[in-house]
């Protein structure tokens, strides 16, 4: 026992390592392998015809987003622990290695295995103690997109991040599959300004993500036009998400419990995975930039004021110079919706250790989301492992401002005004020197002749009112 607990843990060090190029060459691999963005693959090595992988669960450092760190729990320093992935009929050997500081299991979810295997503490086998590496083996009698989690103090285990996936691959696929994606969803809260998720929340989330990270850190899912793609979305968080994807649709052609006959399936946009759940949906690649998100509003957000009051469309002139007169630095904000905030976050700071409620740049300015959201970007060529930059649109396919982009301003014409500032105005571009922010264009009175704009559309300029 000594002696193979020695040597999973030797093995151990270099599973953290990468993939074997062996491992990750579609041409050596029956299947498509998955890829799991920000994430990555266990490997394994074959031992006398029984594939072997590695666990061992511990508390990790995991950074959700630039700017914000957790101390979670997870499989081989990641949360989602690394994809298995291993073909149906094979025997597989997993050993897990208990690093944390209570007992655990792993359960191998959707797989059809003997009692003893399926790793309920208690109740299939012992706890596995801290310290301790147990040995789990099997044979795969199915396909399809399972998970792996801990089973044991699951609010917490779970809670800190305990969860991955286990795909199994058909013997003989019934079509080819050119990308195929595996996205955990998870929520957390972690109070601002610490970093230990409390995991006794039980439904005011504020941290919502896509492989434990949240966007602007998600990394985006590539393909070429007209590939096929897969997205396997895997749940066992302790809420449901509606994950929509922009520009397509999908079908939903299988759960962990097995395929949806081709009969049954009917298209989506939407696709609702519940705690406990897998989706695979697919799709056939449309050029562009298309957005992937959860539709629940709150959660393609950051962390969530949930305690502040509502004060949209509720005139706070004069309260910033009374209240900063007490609070140095008081912001008034909120009054015609959050969108200012994504702006304010880029110069103001923030409490330590979270994340503003929205952010990321993208090519048209401030992308106004966060949490669960990421980008498929389609194109007609890749460079394999490079991002390919934001979609260059077609001519006369994006939409546009009616009379054509603001203009310089002239007398009569546009002035710029901070929206947190309205003392603050000039007629150019610019920032406010009070607080950073960027100065929005406000049209004075409409200049005769329409100012060079579309005479037609001038009363329904979409400049600011
Ligand atoms: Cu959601």
């Amino acid at each position: 026992m000594v002696a193979i607990v020695g040597g999973a843990l030797l093995l151990q060090r270099a599973a953290h390592s990468q993939v074997s190029s062996d491992q990750l060459n579609p041409n050596r691999l029956p299947y498509t392998p998955v890829v799991t963005p920000n994430g990555s693959t266990l490997p394994w090595k074959m031992v006398d015809g029984v594939k072997e992988f590695h666990l061992v669960v511990e508390e990790i450092e995991w950074e959700i987003a630039p700017g914000m760190t957790i101390k979670a729990w997870g499989y081989n320093g990641q949360t989602p622990g690394p994809t298995i992935e291993a073909v149906e009929g094979d025997r597989v050997r997993i050993y897990v290695t208990n690093k944390l500081p209570e007992m655990t299991a792993v359960h191998w979810h959707g797989v059809l295995l003997p009692s003893g295997m399926d790793g309920v503490a208690g109740l299939t086998q012992p706890g596995i103690p801290p310290g301790e590496t147990f040995k789990y083996e099997f044979t795969l009698r199915q396909h399809g997109t399972q998970m792996y989690h801990s089973h044991g103090d699951e609010m917490t285990q779970m809670g800190m991040g305990t969860m991955g996936f286990f795909i199994i691959h058909p013997k003989k696929p019934a079509h080819h599959i050119d990308r195929d994606y595996a996205i955990f969803l998870n929520e957390w809260f972690v109070e601002p300004g610490t970093s230990t998720p409390n995991v006794n929340v039980m439904t005011d989330f504020n941290i919502f993500t896509f492989n434990s990270r949240a966007f602007p850190g998600t990394a985006p899912l590539v393909a070429k036009t007209g590939e096929r793609v897969r997205i396997r979305i895997g749940n066992v968080g302790q809420e449901s998400h509606p994950i929509h994807l922009h520009g397509h649709n999908f079908k939903i052609v299988a759960t962990d419990g097995g395929e949806i006959p081709g009969s049954a399936q009917w298209p989506e946009t939407t696709v609702t995975v519940f705690p406990g759940q897998t989706r695979d949906i697919e799709f056939i690649a449309n050029p562009g930039d298309w957005a992937l998100h959860c539709h629940r509003r709150h959660h393609p957000m950051n962390a969530m004021g949930h305690s502040i009051p509502n004060v949209l469309g509720v005139s706070q002139a004069g309260l910033e110079e009374k209240i900063s007169g007490l609070v140095p630095g008081y912001m008034a904000m909120g009054e015609t919706g959050m969108a200012e905030h994504a702006e304010h976050a880029r110069h103001m700071e923030g409490p330590a250790n979270t994340l503003p409620m929205m952010g990321g740049d993208g090519p048209f300015g401030n992308v106004g989301m966060g949490g669960m959201f990421t980008i498929l970007k389609v194109r007609d060529h890749l460079n394999e492992g490079e991002d390919p930059g934001w979609y260059p649109n077609p001519s006369g396919t994006v939409a546009s401002q009616v009379g054509g982009p603001a203009k310089p301003a002239v007398s009569g014409g546009v002035t710029y005004v901070c929206p947190m500032h309205p003392d603050v105005h000039q007629n150019q571009p610019g920032s406010c020197p009070k607080c950073g922010m960027t100065l929005k264009p406000q049209r004075e009175a409409e200049p005769k002749g329409g100012g060079g704009n579309h005479p037609a559309e001038s009363s329904g300029d979409a400049l600011g009112s």
